[in-house]
């Protein structure tokens, strides 16, 4: 595969068929532009509609680094936000607001997303919502689902990895629900430790506020905000990621949670003053 393929319309039929079925990504640009949320949804709006609200920030580069949350004032953290206080701090310390059940908190704003293209394809879908400054880092990872991304505000670069170059990645045995984490952050990549890494060759797109991104199930993804940002994802399952995919990973959930899998290294659970602080099951 030499890159990735950029179109400016796909209806469901060629998406199933062309992109879908050989897992292939696709960016759809502009594939968003006529949502309603492109005209109305802004980081004050989101504020204004929920000031009270807790949410989940985590720091640092999300699922590869320390898992470091924090429970915040919605209204706190989008005013800092706004006011550029989050641009300054260092990197590890970056705060994300990330994997926001976006409509569980909002559900009025529903109706201002189309996701049809991967409800077209898929049986069940959850929806998240990925609000952050510049420089907020999501490290390599698989999702064993698929996944279309949409960009609402601001330019968020991605860096795709084909499948074939798994070994390349050098996948990490930490937990994560319903996903693969690598042990590679490019950034700090140890050629010594990682060798491999340099046969590996990620296909960049940047997106842009209206495009959509189709990220299949299986893919390793990278994702960095270049400036303030505000995307949506929806992932979703047929019949056979449900059965081979999902299912597995429910019970490999519930036994994490029982503390019987993988206890010591995950990207849900962390300890502050104390604390044991968790993000609640997806
Ligand atoms: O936008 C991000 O920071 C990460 C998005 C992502 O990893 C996903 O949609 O699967």
């Amino acid at each position: 595969m030499t890159g990735i393929n950029r179109v400016r319309q796909l209806d469901a039929r060629t998406f199933r068929r062309r992109y879908f079925r050989p897992k292939r990504p696709v960016l759809v640009r502009g594939g968003a532009s006529g949502w309603p949320a492109m005209e109305s949804w802004s980081f004050a709006r989101l504020r204004d509609m929920a000031p009270e609200a807790e949410v989940l920030t985590e720091r640092g580069n999300v699922l590869q680094g320390e898992t470091d949350m924090a429970l915040r004032p919605l209204r706190r953290y989008i005013d800092a936000l706004i006011a550029g206080e989050l641009d300054n701090t260092p990197a590890d310390q970056r705060e994300y607001l990330s994997l926001l059940d976006v409509f569980g908190l909002l559900p009025q704003l529903r109706r201002d997303v189309d996701f049809s293209l991967i409800e077209s394809v898929t049986m069940r879908q959850q929806i998240f919502g990925w609000l952050g400054p510049g420089g907020t880092l999501t490290g390599y990872h698989i999702d064993w689902i698929d996944n279309t991304l949409a960009q609402i505000r601001g330019r968020k670069s991605v860096d795709l990895v084909a499948p074939e170059q798994s070994a390349g990645m050098y996948p990490t045995r930490r937990f994560s629900y319903r996903g693969t984490l690598s042990a590679i952050e490019p950034d700090e990549w140890d050629p010594v430790r990682h060798p491999r890494f340099t046969e590996v060759t990620p296909l960049r797109v940047e997106l842009e506020p209206g495009d959509l991104l189709y990220i299949p199930l299986g893919w390793w993804h990278r994702v960095r905000a270049l400036e303030p940002s505000l995307s949506v994802n929806a992932f979703g399952h047929d019949l056979r990621g449900l059965l081979r995919h999902q299912i597995p990973w429910l019970i490999r959930r519930q036994m994490h949670w029982a503390g019987l899998y993988r206890r010591a290294s995950c990207t849900c659970h962390h300890f502050e003053d104390g604390r044991r602080m968790e993000r609640t099951p997806y």
